[in-house]
Formats: C-alpha cells, structure tokens, sequence
C-alpha cells in the first residue's frame, strides 16, 4: 500500500475526520477566494485603502458613482461566519467606510452601507465585504 493510501485509511478512520475536512475545506476556499486575493495583492484591483485588519476597493460592477466594497483581510465567508472576537474587525470595516465615504465627498448628502448575507440576500462573493455606495440618491429596496 503507498504512503497516500495508507495516509488517507488513518484520516478516514479518525474521530478527527470532520475536522480535518473543516480545515482542509477552509483552506481549499481561500485559496480560490477572489477578495483573499485581492486583499493579498495576488489579484489586481483598484485598492483605496489597507491596513493590518481591513482592505478596500472599487467594485468591478459599480451599481452607482461611488461603489467601494471593504472586506476582512483575513477569509470570513460571511457575517454567519463572524465571531465575538471579530468585534474590533467588524468595527474597524464600518470605520474604514466612514472615512472612505467623508474622502470621496458622500458625507454630506449620505450614502448606503449594505452586507448581503447567504443566496436570499444576494450574497455572490462568499467573503464577507461591505458595500460603500453612494454619489446619488436610493431607493429602497435597490433590485
Ligand atoms: P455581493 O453580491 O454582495 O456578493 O457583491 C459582490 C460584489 O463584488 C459585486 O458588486 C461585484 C464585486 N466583484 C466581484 N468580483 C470582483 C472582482 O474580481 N474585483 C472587484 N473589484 N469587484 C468584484
């Protein structure tokens, strides 16, 4: 028996098997990850500003004059993904946004901040991010 196969018995009759699946899935999906990638510099984007938690950037498909998504550094599929100890990384996404909107000139007639969550909620991108728009007035509900 090769080493692969006899490897891949022990995983299969672990108790740790879930786990090892868990971790190997999360791995396999930040690898793949579009924003993990783009927040790595490893695909090119229009990045206004990063920092040691939070990135941000123009959207590919601007729905309105400014559009600017800002997303965890660190791979977070979705706010059904966050954690009490993602707090300060939560709040410093809404920071980043109030001082990218006050930068690009919405403060004064305001803006939208959205977080699609899961297929209902019109999430395509499966890395937690949030859209800065603004530069026109809503509606409400948008599409
Ligand atoms: P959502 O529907 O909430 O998951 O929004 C995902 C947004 O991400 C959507 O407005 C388009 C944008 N987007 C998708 N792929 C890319 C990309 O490769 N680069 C940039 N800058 N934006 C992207």
């Amino acid at each position: 028996m090769g080493r692969s196969s006899r490897l891949r018995r022990l995983v299969d009759a672990s108790p740790i098997r879930p786990l090892v699946a868990a971790v190997l899935r999360k791995v396999w999906n930040m690898s793949e990850c579009i924003f993990c990638k783009i927040a790595a510099g490893r695909l090119p984007a229009r990045i206004l500003y990063q920092d040691d938690l939070v990135t941000a950037f123009h959207d590919l498909h601007p729905a309105a004059p400014v559009h600017i998504l800002v997303i965890p550094n660190r791979h977070i599929a979705s706010v059904n993904d966050l954690d009490p100890g993602d707090e300060a990384l939560v709040g410093r996404m809404f920071t980043a946004a109030r001082r990218l909107a006050q930068e690009m000139g919405l403060h004064e007639n305001g803006y939208r901040l959205i977080v699609n969550t899961g297929p209902h909620g019109g999430q395509t991108v499966l890395h937690l991010h949030l859209h800065l728009i603004g530069g026109q007035p809503m509606k409400y509900p948008m599409g």
